[in-house]
């Protein structure tokens, strides 16, 4: 038998197999990919092969996960050697931000950018509750905009309260497996709600006090939607290291100075203190975001000071 994962919740697996039955189903023995060791074998979005327990017709044993079109990995939370599985065979993501209620974590869209650039997966930029927009917010909203259509992405803004740009939102998801991200509180659930409310999701008050949301999602989560679209959702993801990567990797998927660099003095710069750097003579001349540059340079620092602390410590 052969099916989708749609949930995981730690050891256990949500499989649904192509006639709609869903069967409980868990995975046996070490996995990894790439040589790095995985927190979760499986994700989202696997297909695999079944085969059910004896003795019980309603759980069932994963005996293999079929080649996936892609994945999307980050760096666990909890050990810094492992990598956690977020979703696999998904044709486009959408990072979900608010500018207010929750305040915008800027640094958070390109992070994710740096997720999915290296594997080509198309990626929208969304906005959300735009009714709480006053002119301060709608000045930064163009601003953003600004920045990230520059550089190719579809950005957007959308009310999934109050419905204003859902419609032309939900023919984007047609057709397709989506990936949905974004902090705690962004109103991914009432999102994924307003496109299909028999799903009725679980939503979550944001504190008054620290404008942060609760947590009501803790596993990631795929839906299919009427019209023939499945929506990954995924628990609030409070932050993207990329200690996996590379320096020259990082520098290679911030796509607008990759653009640049063959200009630059030096073949393998880096934009940091280089002398002759057409990506800082770029940002210098407005042609490149100074704001995507300054996240750019917090995130080679992590890598730095993670490859430092490992040199002294001999890992
Ligand atoms: N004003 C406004 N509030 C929203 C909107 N979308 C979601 N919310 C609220 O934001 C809170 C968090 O939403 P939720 O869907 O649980 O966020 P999630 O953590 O990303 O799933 C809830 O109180 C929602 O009612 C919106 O478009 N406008
Ligand atoms: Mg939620
Ligand atoms: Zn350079």
């Amino acid at each position: 038998m052969q099916g989708t994962v749609i949930k995981s919740t730690g050891s256990w697996y949500q499989v649904k197999t192509n006639n709609g039955d869903i069967f409980r189903s868990r995975i046996i023995g070490k996995f990894r990919l790439d040589g790095k060791k995985l927190t979760n074998p499986v994700a989202v979005g696997d297909q695999v092969e079944l085969e059910l327990e004896t003795g019980d017709e309603r759980t069932a044993l994963i005996k293999k996960i079929l080649p996936r079109k892609n994945y999307v990995v980050r760096q666990s939370p909890r050990k810094a050697h492992f990598l956690h599985l977020i979703a696999a065979n998904i044709d486009q993501a959408v990072v979900l931000n608010t500018i207010v209620q929750p305040n915008l974590k800027q640094g958070f869209i390109d992070r994710f950018l740096l997720m999915t650039e290296p594997l080509d997966i198309p990626t929208i930029i969304v906005f959300n509750k735009s009714d709480l927009w006053t002119d301060k917010e709608w000045d930064i909203y163009a601003q953003l905009e600004h920045i990230y259509q520059k550089i190719g992405y579809d950005v957007r803004f959308i009310s999934a309260l109050e419905g204003e740009g859902i419609k032309d939102f939900k023919s984007l998801l047609k057709d397709k497996i989506t990936l949905i991200s974004g902090h705690s509180g962004v109103g991914k659930s009432t999102l994924i709600n307003t496109l299909e409310p028999q799903l009725d999701l679980a939503t979550f008050e944001i504190s008054n006090y620290s404008g942060k949301g609760q947590h009501t999602t803790t596993f990631a989560e795929m839906h299919d939607l009427n019209i023939g679209a499945s929506i990954i959702d995924t628990p609030g993801i409070k932050s993207l290291s990329f200690i996996n990567m590379n320096p020259q990797e990082v520098s290679h998927n911030f796509r607008e100075f990759f653009e640049y660099s063959h200009q630059c003095k030096f073949s393998n710069c880096m934009h940091i203190n280089e002398p002759k750097c057409a990506v800082k003579k770029a940002i210098q001349e407005g042609e490149i975001s100074e704001l995507r540059y300054i996240n750019y340079i917090t995130i080679q620092e992590e890598i730095n000071n993670q490859n430092a602390w490992e040199r002294n410590n001999d890992l």
